[in-house]
Formats: structure tokens, sequence, C-alpha cells
């Protein structure tokens, strides 16, 4: 499929998808959400894929946030309904089948630090700047800041960034653990496609289900957490790739994992 404000190209076994809205340091408007929660659509049903890269256009932005000159015009029923289409399109890729990795080139101001918060791993530039602006717009975070945020980095922290507004460089996000690692602006996407590729290589039932644990778990209390845990771990058994895995470990060579 055609997208306006996205770029999605494949990579072997990885997708690697670029909003593409350079002149306005990739802002999230309503059409490119729109267009984001079809892609995911259109990924999740892709057994071809194994993991997904998720960037920004340019050398400048990851995303610099919500489109501020479309939020600027809404009306009350208007921003819970632009609230309510970041939220679900987050919460898509976050529940995404196969891992996302986020590689943040520049700003992830607003919705773009809460987007890169609703993928599983996030790589950063030296470059790249983070902070949750909204009280500096007169406005709260609306696509999940509020939650994500003290999930990755301690109530604390996060409160000290959703109440000040301040802007944290790479190193900053890497100290509080908000990013996994930072490169050199020119090596991002190259490390972004070896750690995507790494983990392609493994046994694609195992991660996607190790994912939907830890998505779904972190929202449960233990002991529900444990049992879902349990379940998906049953689940792995009944896949080739299981027996495979295990023979190749006992008879002492590389598995080859068929995603069955
Ligand atoms: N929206 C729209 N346009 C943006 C933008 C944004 N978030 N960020 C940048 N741009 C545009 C600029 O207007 C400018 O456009 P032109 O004037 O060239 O047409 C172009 O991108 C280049 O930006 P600058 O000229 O400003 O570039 P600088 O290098 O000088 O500055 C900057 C870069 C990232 C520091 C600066 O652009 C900036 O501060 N941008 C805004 C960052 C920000 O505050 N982001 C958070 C947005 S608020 C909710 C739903 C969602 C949200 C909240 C509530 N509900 C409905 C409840 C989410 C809120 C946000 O994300």
């Amino acid at each position: 499929m055609e997208y306006k404000n996205l770029i999605l190209e494949q990579n072997g076994a990885i997708a690697v998808l670029t909003i593409n809205r350079p002149k306005a340091l990739n802002a999230l408007n309503a059409d490119t959400l729109t267009e984001l929660s079809t892609v995911f659509d259109e990924l999740g049903r892709d057994s071809s894929v194994k993991a997904v890269i998720l960037t920004g256009s340019g050398e400048k932005a990851f995303v610099a946030g919500a489109d501020i000159a479309q939020m600027k015009e809404l009306n009350g029923l208007e921003a819970r309904r632009f609230a309510q289409l970041g939220q679900s399109t987050f919460r898509k890729l976050e529940l995404l089948s196969q891992p996302v990795i986020a590689a943040i080139n520049g700003f992830a101001l607003g919705g773009g630090c809460e987007l890169a918060m609703s993928c599983d791993i996030r790589l950063a530039s030296e470059t790249a700047k983070f902070g949750q602006p909204e009280v500096t717009l007169g406005l709260t975070a609306g696509f999940g800041g509020t939650q994500r945020l003290p999930r990755i980095v301690g109530t604390g922290v996060a409160s000290e960034l959703l109440f000040t507004g301040d802007i944290i460089d790479a190193q900053e996000a890497y100290r509080i653990g908000l990013v996994n690692h930072v490169y050199p602006s020119d090596k991002l996407l190259e490390e972004a496609l070896k750690l995507a590729n790494r983990i392609a290589g493994r046994a694609p039932v195992g991660v996607q289900l190790s994912k939907s644990a830890i998505q779904r778990g972190i929202n449960m209390d233990l002991d529900s957490a444990q049992d879902y845990e349990a379940a998906v771990f049953a689940l792995t058994f009944s896949t080739r790739d299981q027996k495979e895995g295990c023979s190749a470990f006992l008879e002492r060579r590389k598995p080859v994992f068929e995603g069955l």
C-alpha cells in the first residue's frame, strides 16, 4: 500500500518504517496517525517480517511531537478523539506481534517520545533529544506519556520530566534507562539493523510470545502474569522450532528455525 507520510521498506526479514514529514520535523497529524494505524495492521499480517525498525526522516527529528498547528484548533471533543486516535495507534504498535526497535535520530518530543516509548527497544543517535514539553504548551501528555514514562524510568524521574517539560540529551536518556544504547548518527540505522537481524535469527514464535508476555504481563498482578508466562511457554512446545532449537543444542549445531 502507498502512504503519504510514511515510507515502508523491507530489508530481508526487517521492515524499516520511516515517518516522512521532514518539513514539520515529522510531527504527527491525524493523517499520519491514521496511516500508522493502517501500516501496523499491514505489518502484523506479514509473516515474512520478523522485526521492525521505526525511524524519522531527515537528520533533525525522529518525531517532534503531535502536530501543534493542527492541535491548536481542536475543541474538547476533537481533542478527546485525537488523543484516542494516538493512544489506540500506539497501543497497536506496542502489541504488534513483531518486535519494534525505535531508531531515534533527533528530536523525540511529546508524542514523539511517547511513540518511541511504545516500541520495545530504543536506540538513540548522539544528537537525539527527548522530552515531554506538553506543560510548556498548556497541555498534558495525551498519547500515553504519563503512563509509559513512569513504567520505564520510575515515577520520580518521570514526574520531573513531565512537570518541567525539560528536554534531555541522549546521554541523559541513556543514564535514566529511557534508551538502551547511544550511537554516532551515521551508525544508528546500521546498528538498528544489526540488532533487528540478531532478533530475526531467533525462533520467531519464541520472540513474539516473549514480547506478548512482557507487554501483557507488565499490566497484570504477578500471579496472573506468571500464569500467562506459563501458558506462552507451553505454547512454544507445540512448535517445530522448539524441537529444532533443543535438538540443535544437544547435537552441537546451529538451529534452523522455520517460524512454525
Ligand atoms: N508540530 C507542528 N510543527 C512542528 C512541530 C510540531 N510539534 N515541531 C516543529 N514543527 C515545525 C515548525 O513549525 C517549523 O515549521 P515552518 O515554520 O518551517 O513551517 C519546522 O517544523 C521546523 O521547526 P523549527 O523551525 O522550530 O526548528 P528548530 O530547529 O528551530 O527547533 C524544535 C526544533 C524541535 C526545538 C522546535 O521545532 C520545537 O520546539 N518544536 C515543538 C516541540 C514540542 O513542543 N513538541 C511537543 C508537541 S505537544 C493530547 C494529544 C497529544 C498530545 C497532548 C495531548 N490530547 C488530545 C489530550 C501530544 C502533545 C505533543 O506532542
